[in-house]
């Protein structure tokens, strides 16, 4: 059988204009997991718009789309256009399941929920001539994953070719993410277990990976144990975790050993009342400040994500938000525009309360407001965001929080890695055009490492020997 994957990319990803280092980032591992349940002798390829042209003179017997949100109607668009010539069409991914009876209409077989039970039991029905028009997921189990068909990826093209999940899913339950309504039917968190996790990072050549579990840290002891076992790898990596899981005592001094070293945390808002108002239970209460501290002293750098609308949030939250980040030292800083995924609570709230301005997908991409502020205008909230933006990664904003690390190689790093992802933009966009994403990797380590020599006050680091990338 002849299959095709695709990731399609939203209308701006393929425009001359986008940022395209954000998508080359990552590749397509959903698609790649769901490659790896296909008997050996069918020819599959993965095709990720973001980086590479989609050829559509081809005729293959399946075409799979992941469906985003943002890529909602490009996905649509090329799965017509593979109907019409009689191939069959499969769409799954987290906008399906938001909206199912939409996607529909664009696909002989849609997936709600997670693959891992669904594909295989689609594969076999098709193998046996009876496929359905819908599966559900219900089984949320990581047992039987075979491993992920990462030969499929053109990894030069990645400036994170190694990127890596080991879990699904999160334990807690915010009103604005996606997760509630994506896994409903089934387990909404669960993992893999620690011995295939860590064989899965063994076969990930070179030294650096980037998790991106929504929340690695979500059950302790297994992160525990994974990060035991990680211990010697000689890697170095990154990921997401919430504020409370930077405060439990013992588990990232552990995560430092086995060679963490950045960390996305989820500030999400300076507000107080917003945390309340968006379920967010987990950041109430917590001393933002001493998460910064507690991760500098480990020697992990920060990427603080917060998002703007919420609705206690007034016209002076961007500066308030961009002044903390800054005094605090965080080296960079992820902006979103609060946006109602349907399928959320935060939706139906907005919908119900007649509050959203329209259902254009393409536009629900965290930098554009669809929906009316309570306290701010629409245009102000956007033109805030943008100012933050601006005001957070201008050079004397980058050298003021420089200025809040304790030693000249700790302030030299700030800079190289805050700078190195903003203010060179124009240079990663030859060097990404260029197709050797893959090429800068390296000096994403170097930056990286310099980051992990600890405070004085703990007990000497060796960093490991570098591994030679491929
Ligand atoms: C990595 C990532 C990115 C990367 C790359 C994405 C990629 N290459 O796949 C980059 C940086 C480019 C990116 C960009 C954006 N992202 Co993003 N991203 C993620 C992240 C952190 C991980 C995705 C991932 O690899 N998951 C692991 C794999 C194994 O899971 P999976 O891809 O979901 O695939 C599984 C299932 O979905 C299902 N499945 C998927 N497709 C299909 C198809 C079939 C046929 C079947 C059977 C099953 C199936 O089976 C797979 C295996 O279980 C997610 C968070 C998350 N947890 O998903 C957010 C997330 C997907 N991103 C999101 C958003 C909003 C964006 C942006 C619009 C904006 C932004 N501010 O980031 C942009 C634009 C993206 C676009 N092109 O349209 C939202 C999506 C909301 C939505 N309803 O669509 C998420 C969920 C974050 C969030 N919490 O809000 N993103
Ligand atoms: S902590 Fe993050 S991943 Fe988990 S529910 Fe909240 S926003 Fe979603």
């Amino acid at each position: 059988m002849r299959v095709k994957m695709i990731l399609p990319a939203l209308t701006e990803a393929t425009s001359p204009f986008f940022r395209p280092i954000k998508y080359s980032l990552f590749p397509p591992l959903g698609l790649a997991t769901l490659a790896g349940y296909l008997d050996p002798d069918d020819e599959v390829t993965v095709t990720d718009e973001h980086v590479q042209k989609v050829d559509t003179s081809d005729e293959p017997d399946l075409v799979v789309i992941q469906v985003y949100i943002t890529s909602a109607r490009r996905a649509y668009e090329l799965a017509d256009l593979y109907r019409a010539r009689g191939v069959r069409v499969c769409l799954g991914g987290l906008h399906v399941t938001s909206l199912p009876d939409e996607a529909a209409r664009h696909a002989d077989t849609i997936f709600c929920g997670p693959g891992e039970d669904t594909w295989p039991r689609f594969l076999a029905d098709l193998r046996a001539g009876r496929p359905a028009a819908r599966y559900d997921s219900s089984e949320r189990t990581l047992a039987a994953l075979p491993p992920v068909r990462r030969d499929l990826i053109a990894r030069e093209r990645y400036l994170v070719p190694n990127s890596i999940v080991v879990s699904r899913g999160c334990p807690h339950v915010c009103d604005f993410c996606y997760k509630e309504a994506f896994f409903e039917g089934g387990k909404s968190f669960y993992t893999q277990t620690v011995d295939a996790a860590l064989a899965e990072i063994d076969r990930l050549p070179g030294r650096h990976l980037y998790f991106l579990d929504d929340h690695l840290f979500g059950n302790a002891r297994f992160a525990s144990a994974l990060f035991d076992g990680m211990r010697g790898m000689g890697r170095l990596w990154q990921a997401a975790g919430t504020v409370k899981a930077v405060l439990n005592p013992g588990l990232l001094e552990k995560a430092v050993e086995s060679g963490l070293r950045s960390l996305f945390v989820g500030f999400e808002t300076v507000n107080a009342g917003n945390l309340t108002e968006q379920r967010k239970w987990q950041n109430i209460d917590r001393d933002y400040g001493a998460v910064v501290r507690r991760l500098r002293d480990n020697g992990v750098m920060v990427n603080g994500s917060f998002v703007f609308g919420m609705d206690e949030d007034d016209p002076s939250v961007f500066d308030r938000t961009v002044e903390w980040a800054i005094g605090q030292g965080i080296e960079t800083a992820t902006f979103h525009i609060l946006t109602p995924y349907p399928g959320t609570r935060l939706y139906d709230r907005m919908a119900k309360a007649d509050r959203l301005l329209h259902s254009e997908w393409d536009r629900y991409d965290t930098r554009t407001v669809v929906f009316k502020p309570a306290k701010m205008t629409a245009q102000q909230l956007e033109d805030g965001y943008w100012r933050a933006y601006r005001d957070f990664y201008r050079w004397g904003s980058i050298l003021r929080g420089a200025a809040t690390k304790p030693t000249l190689r700790g302030k030299t790093r700030h800079v190289a890695y805050a700078g190195g992802w903003k203010k060179f933009e124009p240079a990663w966009d030859v060097v990404i055009r260029a197709k050797r994403a893959g090429r800068a990797l390296p000096l994403l380590e170097a930056t990286l490492s310099g980051f992990g020599s600890r405070p004085a006050r703990s007990e000497p680091h060796r960093e490991p020997e570098p591994v030679s990338v491929s």
